[in-house]
C-alpha cells in the first residue's frame, strides 16, 4: 500500500517512520510512504509563500487553492500503477468525518492514500470543492495541524494489512475491530506479586474456561464503567444525549 503525505512539514515524520512496527514494514515493502512538501509547489519567489489572509477578515492564515491543487495533481501523477480512481485523497481537519477503526479497515482495502495536512486556519474551501477529498478528524479536539492525525491514521492503517503484524490474531482480538466493541480485559506478566499487588489467582490456575469466563466479565465490566456508549447505551459518557 502507499501513502502520499503532503505537508509543509516533512521532517515531523521522520522519527515515526525509522522506528518499529513502520520502519520494519517499509523496509519489507508492504508499505511505501512518500512525503511531498507542499512548498516545493509555491511561487518561485523569495518567500515561498502558500498560506494568505482569508477573504472577508478573520484570524490566522489559510493555505491556498493553487499549489495545492496543482500539488494534488502532480504527486497522482507520481505513480502511474495506480489508476487515480484508486487513490483515496483525505484532508485531516476537526470539520471532518471521526476516525474509527471501521474507517481504518476501510481504508486498508485501498491501494493508495493521499493525506493532506492541514496547518494555520485549514485549506481554502476549493480544495475541497475541486479535488472533492474526504475530511476526516482524529477526535473532537483541535491540532495544531494535520501531520499528527495524518501519522494517526497510517498507524491504524498500517497494522490491519496483511504481514505486517507478527501474530496475526492480535489484530482481530482488539477493542473496536469488528464485531468487537469491548475495552480490552486487563492483563499481567511477571512476577506474581509487586509491592503488594498480586496477580489475579484465576490467572494463574491453569483453567482455560475460568480464565476466558473471568476475562470476558472484565472486558464486560470495563467497558460498562468507562464507555457504556459502546454498549448501546446511550445514557452515560454521551454529551449528546
Ligand atoms: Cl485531522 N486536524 C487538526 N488540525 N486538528 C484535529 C484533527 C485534525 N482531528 C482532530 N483535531
Amino acid at each position: 500500500m502507499r501513502f502520499d503525505i503532503v505537508t509543509l512539514f516533512p521532517a515531523i515524520f521522520d522519527g515515526y517512520l525509522s522506528q518499529g512496527l513502520l520502519e520494519k514494514a517499509i523496509q519489507r515493502e508492504l508499505v511505501d510512504v512518500q512525503r511531498h512538501n507542499l512548498r516545493d509547489w509555491a511561487p518561485d519567489t523569495p518567500h515561498r509563500p502558500v498560506d494568505d489572509k482569508p477573504f472577508g477578515g478573520g484570524p490566522g492564515m489559510l493555505i491556498q487553492v493553487e499549489p495545492t491543487v496543482r500539488c494534488v495533481e502532480d504527486v497522482q501523477a507520481m505513480e502511474t500503477s495506480s489508476p487515480p480512481g484508486s487513490t483515496r485523497r483525505i484532508v485531516l481537519t476537526p470539520q471532518g468525518k471521526r476516525f474509527d477503526q471501521p474507517m481504518a479497515e476501510e481504508f486498508a482495502t485501498s491501494q493508495r492514500l493521499m493525506l493532506l495536512c492541514g496547518r494555520y486556519e485549514g485549506f481554502d474551501q476549493r480544495v475541497m470543492d475541486i479535488l472533492q477529498p474526504e475530511e476526516v478528524s482524529v477526535g473532537d479536539f483541535v491540532l495544531n495541524g494535520g501531520e499528527v492525525a495524518a501519522m494517526v491514521i497510517i498507524d491504524a492503517v498500517v497494522r490491519l494489512l496483511p504481514g505486517v503484524l507478527g501474530d496475526e490474531q492480535s489484530n482481530i482480538d482488539d477493542s473496536f475491530s469488528r464485531g468487537n466493541r469491548l475495552l480490552e480485559f486487563p492483563q499481567y506478566t511477571r512476577p506474581r506479586e509487586f509491592r503488594g499487588h498480586k496477580v489475579p489467582d484465576v490467572l494463574l490456575g491453569g483453567n482455560h474456561a475460568a480464565i476466558a469466563k473471568w476475562r470476558a466479565e472484565q472486558s464486560h465490566q470495563r467497558t460498562l464503567q468507562r464507555r457504556s456508549d459502546l454498549l448501546g447505551d446511550q445514557t452515560d459518557n454521551n454529551p449528546s444525549k
